[in-house]
């Protein structure tokens, strides 16, 4: 007998680090935000500000720390070895942006992480976590491992939990995570429908970009999961999207229990596409699944990428309504602001209230609400079993902001990467960070 799921928020913690490399690839806010100072304290204290206001909404919230960097043993393995400042030295001086790589605090996008299934929806009865190889980005290549131990420690006391290796880093099986898989679902969360999507290669359709999620990566982190090929559809994202700055699906389609909102020029073959998943999850589920499709004239694929509308984080509150937590830019962004207020004024649309938070360190590098957590379904009795050291509550939260304010840097310039002393400090105050839970004694 199944004793129903509920979802549980992981958010990755901002690094010390954070800074604007221009890495990710068809970005566009990496893009432009390239070289500037950037603040990590101000950056990890957005995000604890966002993980506190979804604790108090009522979603079991727990984070992530920091992974250590520089990667001194990513360098290594490229051919910068010896001492620390010279290879730092060394480093800058021949590739800055490989200093960046090995400096990035990208993990906090933990939607990027991996991709998961419950135990209700897996053949095995296991709830099953493939992390991502994350292959097609110079800088977050180095994250899958590292992430994957870290979840694999978080879900350590549940007996049926099993943290499968990523898929190999080859760019034919390049694998985002949970930033394109979206998991629909009836009212109890135990019967559910399963949508991958993934972009083309470069070179087909006249991509500017690369699809960074692959259709073979797709298909098989679906078989990885051990889910059933019948509750399983896959879409494909647009070249129109891609080009405009869609790097994931979740910049251009969102979807929380039984509501999927979409921009119309996000899949291709749409109509045939929400068609086929409104049946099959009628099917799978017995409920309807409801659809907001979001038209270009309402909100243009800029407005939408610059906004990051579709990278809202939709929640369930404790009363078990939907709330909507978006970045600041969609209050500022008229026809998205007008869009998301005629949603909570229309008495038919689950969603019922917004809150608008500033991410705007995250946001300057393409990362809104929802890049910032994974998902997880667990059972009830799951959830007991989960350890307190991680769990974002006001005793947690109150450490992790004492130790950010003291160690993070307020201000980071591209060149202060090159330096040893600053090396130091970050690795501190890394250091740091991870010992808040290592020390827990709760
Ligand atoms: O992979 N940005 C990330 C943003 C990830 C957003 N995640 C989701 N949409 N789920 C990326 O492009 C920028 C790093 C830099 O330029 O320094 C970066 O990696």
């Amino acid at each position: 007998m199944l004793d129903g799921n509920m979802e549980i928020n992981v958010d990755g913690l901002i690094g010390p680090s954070h800074h604007f490399g221009g890495l990710g690839v068809g970005n566009l806010a990496s893009q432009s935000s390239r070289l500037q100072s950037s603040s990590p304290r101000a950056a990890a204290l957005e995000g604890l500000a966002k993980m506190e206001l979804v604790a108090s909404l009522g979603v079991p919230q727990w984070y992530l720390p920091p992974l250590p960097r520089p990667n001194w043993g990513w360098l290594e393995q490229l051919g910068f070895a010896g001492e620390r400042s010279d290879v730092l030295k060394r480093c800058f001086d021949f590739s800055p942006v490989l200093l960046s790589a090995a400096y990035s605090s990208a993990f906090m996008w933990t939607a990027n992480a991996a991709t998961v299934a419950p135990s209700s929806d897996t053949l095995d009865g296991t709830l099953r976590v493939v992390p991502a190889n994350l292959c097609s980005n110079l800088h977050r290549g180095q994250e899958a491992a590292a992430r994957g131990e870290q979840i694999a420690t978080l879900l350590a006391p549940v007996s049926n939990a099993k943290v499968l290796p990523p898929l190999p880093s080859v760019m034919a099986l390049r694998d985002e995570g949970a930033a394109n898989h979206m998991r629909l679902c009836n009212i109890d969360r135990t019967r559910a429908v399963h949508v991958f999507v993934y972009g083309a290669d470069l070179g087909n359709n006249g991509m500017r970009f690369i699809g960074r999620q692959s259709e073979f990566a797709s298909r098989q982190v679906a078989c990885a999961l051990q889910l059933d090929p019948q509750d399983c559809m896959f879409f494909q994202q647009t070249a129109t999207a891609i080009n405009a700055g869609v790097f994931h699906n979740d910049v251009i389609a969102t979807s929380h229990h039984n509501l999927l909102i979409y921009h119309e020029d996000a899949f291709e073959k749409s109509s045939s596409c929400i068609a086929s998943l409104q049946e099959l999850f009628h099917r799978r589920t017995g409920d309807d699944l409801k659809v907001i499709q979001v038209l270009r004239s309402e909100v243009s694929l800029q407005e939408a990428v610059s906004a990051y509308l579709f990278n809202s984080q939709l929640i369930s509150n404790s009363s078990g309504a939907m709330e909507l937590i978006c970045p600041a830019q969609c209050r500022d962004a008229t026809s998205v602001a007008r869009l998301i207020q005629s949603w909570i004024d229309d008495a038919s649309n689950p969603v019922e209230q917004v809150h608008f938070m500033q991410l705007n360190e995250s946001m300057a590098n393409g990362g809104g609400p929802a890049c910032l957590r994974l998902r997880m379904d667990v059972t009830k009795s799951q959830l007991q079993l989960l350890g307190t050291q991680y769990r974002v509550d006001a005793v947690g939260l109150m450490r992790l902001r004492e130790a950010v304010s003291r160690t993070y840097p307020e201000r980071l310039h591209f060149e202060d990467l090159a330096r040893l002393d600053f090396a130091n400090h970050i690795e501190h105050a890394v250091k740091e960070l991870n010992s808040i839970a290592s020390n827990d004694s709760r």
